[in-house]
């Protein structure tokens, strides 16, 4: 018998997602398989990689093929906040130390900077990856093959041009059982499958916290 067994090998890094924030963006497409594998990206990356639950958005998108744009703008979005907020930051250091400066003692009663400093955490920082989940089942037309193709291709390019990894957690399936079991919701119940929403969540983990 061989020994090879089909899927991902685990990372022999310690992984540690304790301070990452991830962005999960799913279609409503597909609505059962879609909210288990959800369900099994989130379990995976609070459960085995400690990403904290409030450091975990998400949003949802009518289908697939939404999943890029929606990608795009909420990581454009998170990015621009970010920037904005060490603006202000900056522009409130930079009045305290004018305040510092000019007051005779040398002391500043102004507290404005420490409340500044302390809104500076995850919750409103940038995206450290984003997984984005759908369910295509091929169809008698070609609506499958276009979708599919533009999802694929979309989410790399939404990856490469961003900076910020972008996990395809995007099933294409021939048939609706397919799609199932790759959400461990097959009819077997002592085997109904692996839930990729695990994998998923695991290569956001890896992915967001890649380096030399
Ligand atoms: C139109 C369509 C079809 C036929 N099939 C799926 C599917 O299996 N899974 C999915 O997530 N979305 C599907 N959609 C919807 C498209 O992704 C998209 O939402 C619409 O074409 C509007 O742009």
């Amino acid at each position: 018998m061989s020994e090879f067994t089909k899927g991902v090998k685990q990372s022999d890094q310690a992984l540690d997602g304790s301070n990452l924030r991830v962005l999960i963006i799913h279609a409503r497409w597909n609505a059962t398989v879609v909210d288990a594998l959800v369900a099994g990206t989130r379990e995976s990356l609070i459960e085995r990689y400690n990403v904290k639950a409030e450091n975990i958005e998400q949003r949802d998108v009518p289908g697939a093929y939404e999943l890029p744009f929606a990608a795009q703008r909420l990581i454009s979005q998170s990015q621009q906040q970010s920037s904005n907020l060490i603006a202000n930051v900056t522009d409130t250091m930079n009045s305290l130390m004018d305040d510092i400066m000019e007051s005779p003692s040398g002391q500043s009663g102004n507290k404005e900077g420490e409340a500044s400093s302390a809104k500076v955490g995850k919750a409103g920082g940038p995206f450290d990856a984003v997984v984005c989940i759908g369910v295509l089942i091929k169809g008698a037309t070609q609506h499958f093959e276009y979708i599919s193709d533009s999802v694929s291709q979309g989410l790399m390019r939404v990856g490469l041009e961003t900076g910020v990894p972008v996990i395809f957690g995007v099933l294409t399936c021939l048939t609706e059982e397919q799609a199932l079991e790759r959400a461990g919701l097959g009819p077997d119940k002592n085997n109904p499958g692996h839930n990729h929403g695990k994998d998923w969540g695991a290569a956001a983990v890896e992915m967001a916290m890649l380096k030399l």
